[in-house]
């Protein structure tokens, strides 16, 4: 019933995180599957849209989250539920995630849940951070990134998680972990997914100096695997989708599991530490004075 509630109230989402946070594997959000048997088709929630085609077995998630699907505590309880929903759904084999944003796929972590809050809600942001890394690292579905716009930093975290990554080639995109650019740090599991995917030379570049790509940049050193015009983007996608599912899944699941083990298993057994090291991180005054400057960069750019 919670569930249900919360699903229709956008506000009630965030407690729902930390009470069904010690249900699941990873200590994150587990539904019932009586809950997924009643909404297997499609679903439409405020911040993320799911159409589902069960002739396929792929799902495609919208982020629809004005105006740059910023990653706020409410935008990734709700994806959470939304992907371990299809997670659950023996049916649902594929996953494409995509924006309904004009130009930007997200921009990554909600900044203002980083500023000025108290560390109890540090703890419990990073804590959702961790599992929309988690359910997603770790998907047994195949996963595309369908990359319609600019993806800095969470956003670019996102789509690394995925199996397969295509972006719009509009040299005005830009996608890359830019955190260094805001006086923070990424922490090691955005440091090994990138290492996982353009090697450690490009990573140690990338991270140091918070680099953001456009897209021939990021196709050149891997960071995306595909460029195609923007209004491409999703049906290139699906195009894909289909190659991947021609491989019988538990052969492709188990690779897959034996690539990414080692990055997941230590973030999972090191999960209360990381929090503990984000929270007196973010919570310095230095640290919340490089965030106040940036959000007040971010403003002057607009004007
Ligand atoms: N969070 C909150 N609000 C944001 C964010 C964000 N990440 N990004 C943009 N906004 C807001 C803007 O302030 C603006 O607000 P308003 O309308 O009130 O002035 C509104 O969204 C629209 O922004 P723009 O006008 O800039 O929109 P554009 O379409 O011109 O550009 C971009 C879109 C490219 C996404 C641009 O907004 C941008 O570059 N945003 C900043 C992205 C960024 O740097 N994100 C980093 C977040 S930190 C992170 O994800 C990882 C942190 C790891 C922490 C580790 C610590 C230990």
């Amino acid at each position: 019933m919670a569930l249900r509630a919360a699903l229709r109230n956008k506000c009630g989402l965030s407690s729902l995180l930390s009470q069904l946070s010690s249900c699941s594997s990873h200590g994150g959000v587990r539904v019932s599957p009586a809950f997924i048997a009643q909404r297997r088709n499609n679903s439409s929630s405020s911040a993320v849209k799911v159409d589902f085609d069960q002739s396929t077995g792929v799902a495609v998630l919208h982020m629809q989250s004005p105006p740059v699907n910023s990653l706020s505590l409410d935008f990734l309880t709700e994806f959470c539920i939304n992907v371990e929903k299809l997670e659950m759904d023996k049916s649902c084999r594929g996953l494409i995630i995509t924006s309904s944003q004009p130009k930007v796929f997200s921009a990554g972590l909600d900044i203002m849940e980083m500023y000025g809050k108290s560390p109890e809600r540090c703890g419990v942001f990073w804590k959702a951070v961790q599992e929309m890394w988690l359910k997603l690292y770790s998907s047994n579905m195949v996963t595309i990134a369908a990359i319609n716009g600019s993806s800095p930093a969470g956003g670019c975290l996102m789509s690394l998680t995925c199996d397969y990554r295509i972006m719009a080639d509009n040299p005005r995109f830009s996608i890359g972990l830019n955190e260094t650019q805001l006086g923070i740090v990424a922490p090691f599991w955005f440091k090994e997914t990138l290492v996982n995917t353009v090697g450690h030379r490009h990573a140690e570049m990338a991270l140091e100096l918070g680099l953001l790509y456009n897209p021939s940049e990021a196709l050149k050193i891997g960071m995306v695997d595909q460029l195609v015009p923007e209004d491409q983007v999703l049906t290139t996608a699906a195009q894909t989708m289909k190659k991947w599912l021609a491989i019988p899944d538990h052969a492709r699941q188990i690779t897959k599991s034996m690539m990414r083990k080692p990055t997941v298993e230590k973030l999972v057994s090191e999960r209360e530490a990381d929090i503990n090291n984000f929270v007196s991180f973010i919570t310095k005054d230095s640290i919340q004075k490089s965030l106040r400057m940036y959000i007040e960069m971010l403003k002057k750019r607009k004007g």
